[in-house]
């Protein structure tokens, strides 16, 4: 028996665009009630409007960077007032800055990557536990990566952010056990999205080359991994999946074709 998201609370962080942006609007086409969080305002009106027209319960935006603990808990304060109860956390809201080795990395780069995908996961959840905590089956799916699993070169922190990330999840599955609140990581490998322009800095050349050659995992599939974990029933916990796109057999080895 699958566990019906018609009328659940859903928060998504990062919520803008990609994964957030898709996996919103799947919740919302389940009946769920949306709360949905980023710094892009402007961006998550258009989400909000989607999610609407897919048949969410409600929606509602509130511009959010995981970076700050004052603006997450004002963030979730505001949530609060608008239900008691939380059944789903998405944690999705990072990305990657850069690619340069540890020799040439910035400062800048690597605290950005260490603020949204570390911290900023560990604000939001710390913030949201106790809307999760007297909810048996209640779900907290976090957004980790392939990249959480192997280290490639020029990926240093964001593979660090995203091994952190597996590890935190597994000690909040221990500290959470008997609660019936479920807890996962959903590890993606390449799927085209904005994160290669992010980490790009805005060259749109560069990020195409990432995928060139290839069918890429597209934020769709993400979405429909992120409603099956959530849908599962009460006694089922997904731990943790790894989704790759065909062509990627492995970190190093894609199979392009090229003209
Ligand atoms: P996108 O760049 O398309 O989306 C990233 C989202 O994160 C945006 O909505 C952005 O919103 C939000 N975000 C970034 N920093 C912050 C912050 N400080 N506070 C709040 N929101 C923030 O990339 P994806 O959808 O691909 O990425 C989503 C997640 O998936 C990330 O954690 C990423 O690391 C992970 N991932 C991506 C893969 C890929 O190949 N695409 C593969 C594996 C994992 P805004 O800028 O408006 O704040
Ligand atoms: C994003 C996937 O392979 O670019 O997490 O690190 S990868």
């Amino acid at each position: 028996m699958n566990t019906s998201l018609k009328d659940k609370w859903v928060f998504i962080t990062g919520a803008s665009a990609g994964f957030g942006a898709e996996g919103a609007v799947h919740f919302a086409r389940e009946g769920a009630h949306l709360v949905i969080g980023a710094r892009r305002v402007d961006r998550l009106e258009a989400v909000a409007a989607q999610c609407q027209e897919a048949g969410a319960a409600s929606v509602h935006f509130h511009e959010l960077d995981v970076a700050c603990t004052a603006n997450v808990n004002a963030c979730v304060a505001w949530l609060k007032e608008l239900t008691p109860q939380l059944d789903v956390l998405v944690n999705n809201a990072g990305g990657a800055h850069g690619t340069d080795t540890v020799a040439e990395g910035k400062d800048a780069d690597w605290e950005a990557m260490v603020q949204s995908n570390f911290l900023g996961l560990m604000r939001v959840t710390r913030a949201c536990l106790p809307l999760m905590m007297e909810n048996a089956g209640s779900t907290i799916i976090n957004i980790g990566s392939i990249a959480g699993r192997v280290a490639y070169e020029g990926g240093s922190v964001y593979c660090g952010v995203k091994a952190a990330e597996k590890q935190i999840t597994q000690s909040l599955r221990l500290e959470l056990n008997g609660t019936g609140v479920r807890v996962g990581t959903l590890d993606p490998g390449l799927a085209e999205t904005e994160f290669s322009i992010v980490r790009f800095k805005g060259d749109q050349s560069k990020s195409d080359k990432v995928y060139e050659g290839l069918d890429p995992l597209v934020a769709e599939d993400i979405a429909e991994a992120m409603i099956w974990m959530a849908t599962r029933p009460p006694h089922v916990c997904i731990d943790e999946i790894l989704i790759k796109c065909t062509a990627q057999a492995a970190v190093h080895k894609t199979h392009r074709v090229t003209d």
